[in-house]
């Protein structure tokens, strides 16, 4: 009996990585109040992800400067380990790490299933520069004529 439950439950925490469908996506993005968020229509939002992470949850990227990891963005949204939360390496001696973790959270937080944290998290990182921190978006996504980007989704 323990064993299927822990089989059941590493099948439903998702031991295998997770892959939103977009229009899922974007109906979880509007319930959480992203659309509009900032003035960034929903299309904005979802194109952000899938350019970022490919709508994959466990998507971990390093940035690398000189063959070091300089930091490391997570999940859906790609949140940096530079500034947003805490993974044990980025934060330089000498500074206090939480100082650095805006969101408060261990970075681990931001690759598993639940994704409501890292929209709380996402919407604090858009705050000061808007969406031009993400490379993804800036390339794909900006100034791109977004108005059918949704339309399939009958939202
Ligand atoms: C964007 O695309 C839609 C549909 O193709 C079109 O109706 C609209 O005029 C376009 N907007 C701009 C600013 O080009
Ligand atoms: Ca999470």
């Amino acid at each position: 009996m323990t064993k299927v439950l822990i089989l059941l439950g590493a099948l439903i925490t998702g031991a295998a990585p997770y892959i939103f469908e977009k229009c899922e996506l974007a109906r979880l993005l509007r319930r959480s109040g992203l659309e509009g968020y900032r003035g960034y229509s929903l299309a904005n939002w979802v194109c952000l992800v899938e350019h970022e992470s490919s709508y994959n949850t466990r998507m971990v990227g390093h940035n690398r400067r000189d063959g070091k990891t300089t930091s490391s963005d997570y999940g859906l949204f790609q949140i940096s380990s530079q500034g947003w939360c805490d993974n044990g390496r980025t934060q330089g001696r000498g500074s206090s790490r939480n100082s650095k973790n805006k969101c408060g959270k261990i970075c681990l937080d931001f690759i598993n299933d639940n994704i409501a944290d890292d929209i709380e998290c996402v919407k604090k990182v858009v705050l000061p520069q808007g969406m031009n921190v993400w490379y993804g978006w800036k390339k794909k996504c900006q100034r791109r004529n977004l108005t059918n980007f949704l339309k399939d989704c009958n939202l």
